[in-house]
């Protein structure tokens, strides 16, 4: 493939000099805002965004799904897929696989493959929401929350079964994800439903090792289109409180009702400690999965904002950060580069908001200073900076244009074919 650093380094070296003057120029109105840039730099450069497994192939909605070529059929492949979008980006250096998706056949050779490409695995994510062949008993009638006591110890056993996976890859969390709910009235009893939720998640995280976290990730509708047991921030933390000191909320941008201040959520949950990590994409109307940053950017910011904010103000840990997309129009792995771009650069947007003068202007009420501070950092072109950081770590100081001129998926059609179907999906 052609992304060793010669290849990348071919690739940037008629760019350098422009990339250098966008960013002393940059640099130069920065520091004279008293920024420190080197530091601006090595934030930047440590922002890691994980991408998930079943990101890596074509999705599709219940209308159809429309192939692209040369998609990865195994594990190994996707995990080849990860290691070349970091390899240009820099910032990608693992991977969330979702079970019994992405399953490992031989772990030491899984293993091997990521540890080549660089590549860690992040969070391990359990499947309660779909039957798999021959499954003793069916989760159409709900998973962890079900009436039935044998549907519920087969959801938990699978939840266990996803931690031990987990442990031998060297992930160090569990989402837990639930479809759980009703589509109709009367269906089911609320009262009952959550209190079967909580004590089947107590029976998994007493099976969680003391290092390990697990993740509570919310959804208001889809599958159901009644009620949702785990359907907001509120019954997610509400559980994790609990459940005890290893269990976070997870917040995932694409599930929230219309017009949710979900930047208010984040410094909520970090508020209390309780903020676990993040499922990256934007989106429209309902859980649309798409391309972070690509339709409600300002938000993004915000959010960035009362991250950074908390993270000096609050104890909250490290939330684990990951990308939750489909990709239904564009090649995947140019979204995923556009997706983690744009993470990127709103964190980097956030980065330049003076807290202090923020603070002063909310002492005094000067509402319309306010808005000055947040919209100037947001306004501030910071796509020299970002580039300079991923430069500086061996990336390509245009990923997405790098993957395009270096033909890599021209390449990966060669070798795995144009009809092509990713697993998983
Ligand atoms: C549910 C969800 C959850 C699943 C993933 C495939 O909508 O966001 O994180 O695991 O999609
Ligand atoms: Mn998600
Ligand atoms: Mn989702």
């Amino acid at each position: 493939m052609k992304t060793s650093s010669d290849h990348i380094q071919d690739y940037n070296a008629p760019l350098e000099k422009e990339q250098k003057r966008q960013f002393d120029f940059l640099a130069e109105s920065l520091e004279k805002k008293g920024l420190n840039v080197p530091s601006l730099l090595q934030k930047i450069q440590d922002l890691q965004i994980a991408i998930p497994s079943w990101a890596l192939g074509t999705g599709g909605t219940r209308f159809g799904r429309f192939s692209g070529g040369g998609e990865p059929a195994t594990l190994t492949q996707k995990i080849q897929d990860v290691g070349i979008i970091h390899a240009l980006n820099k910032s990608s250096n693992a991977v969330s696989l979702h079970i019994p998706w992405d399953i490992p056949e031989d772990y030491e050779a899984i293993k091997a493959v990521a540890q080549s490409v660089g590549i860690g695995f992040d969070a391990v994510n359990s499947n309660t929401f779909q039957d798999q062949d021959g499954q003793s008993q069916s989760y159409k009638f709900g998973s962890l929350a079900n009436d039935t006591l044998a549907v519920r110890e087969l959801a938990v056993q699978h939840n266990l079964e996803v931690i031990e996976i987990g442990k031998k890859l060297g992930s160090k969390a569990l989402t837990v994800w639930l479809a759980d709910g009703s589509s109709f009235p009367g269906q089911n009893s609320f009262r009952k439903s959550l209190d079967n939720t909580f004590q089947s998640l107590r029976e998994i995280y007493k099976g969680l090792p003391e290092d390990w976290k697990m993740l509570v990730e919310y959804k208001p509708y889809e599958p159901n289109f009644y009620s949702t047991v785990i359907q907001d921030w509120g019954t997610s933390f509400l559980l994790a409180n609990k459940l005890g000191p290893k269990a976070f909320t997870l917040v995932d941008l694409g599930h929230h009702l219309p017009n949710t201040n979900i930047e208010q959520i984040v410094s909520t949950l970090m508020t209390e400690g309780k903020l676990g990590g993040f499922h990256f994409n934007d989106s429209k109307y309902g859980d649309d999965d798409l391309t972070v940053g690509s339709i409600k950017p300002y938000q993004l910011f915000l959010i960035f904002t009362e991250l950074i904010a908390g993270f000096t103000e609050t104890q909250n840990p490290n939330p684990a950060w990951m990308i939750d997309a489909s990709h239904n129009l564009k090649d995947p792995m140019e979204d995923l580069l556009q997706s983690v771009q744009a993470i990127k650069m709103s964190f980097t947007q956030a980065l330049l908001v003076d807290n202090e003068q923020l603070k002063s202007a909310q002492e005094n009420h000067d509402v319309a200073a306010a808005q000055e501070i947040l919209q100037d950092a947001f306004r501030t072109d910071v796509r020299p900076l970002v580039n300079e950081a991923i430069r500086q770590s061996g990336g390509a100081i245009n990923a997405l244009e790098a993957y395009r001129k270096l033909g890599i998926r021209e390449q990966l059609i060669k070798e795995r074919g144009s009809k092509t179907k990713a697993t998983g999906l």
